[in-house]
């Protein structure tokens, strides 16, 4: 049985580990189940690219995948703080909504109609506080921030991944610490 009919018989699936690339399947999986899925997407990095270094199936494009096969009616990026005019011009085409990180206000409040599905970055949050990440990319949210985010989300939370941790670069293991928080 593929990853995608396995978890399309589960209610909620919280997938933890490796990068954007078990995003894609696993938000296929809640697809089947759900015609009017939203996602709220923290990262440093859009992962919006049409392809990345000719591989249409990287971590860096598995957004872009989501969005060009129609399996999110909303996707709302958060923390961004690496886009490209290409992936600003691939977030048009698909009509995600982005809030970049240097446009960050603590006050807002995520608020979706139907089923959310939370996909978190590691990187989003900035490496003073989570240096456990392959990407290093200042500026970030502090942990109280996306804790805030988290708690504060309104909508029906059907799923959630925690991707990008790495505890090679973990000297410390606040950022594992973190991740289990
Ligand atoms: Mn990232």
């Amino acid at each position: 049985m593929g990853i995608t009919s396995l978890l399309s018989q589960y209610q909620k699936v919280f997938t933890l580990g490796g990068d954007h690339s078990i995003t894609y399947p696993v938000i296929r999986a809640f697809a089947k189940k759900y015609s009017e899925l939203n996602i709220l997407h923290l990262d440093a990095h859009a992962d919006l690219y049409d392809n990345f270094e000719g591989y249409k199936y990287s971590h860096a494009c598995r957004f872009a995948r989501i969005m060009e096969e129609g399996l999110a009616v909303r996707l709302v990026q958060v923390g961004i703080r690496t886009l490209s005019a290409h992936q600003r011009e691939q977030a048009k085409k698909f009509g995600v909504e982005i809030i970049e990180m240097k446009d960050w206000n603590p006050a807002v409040q995520f608020k979706f109609q139907g089923p959310v599905y939370l996909s978190l970055d590691v990187d989003a949050i900035d490496p003073a506080f989570a240096p456990g990440v392959s990407h290093h990319e200042p500026g970030g949210f502090s942990s109280r921030e996306v804790i805030s985010i988290i708690q504060k989300l309104k909508g029906n939370l059907i799923g959630a991944d925690l991707v990008e941790f790495n505890p090679t670069r973990d000297t410390s293991g606040i950022t594992a610490m973190l991740a289990n928080f």
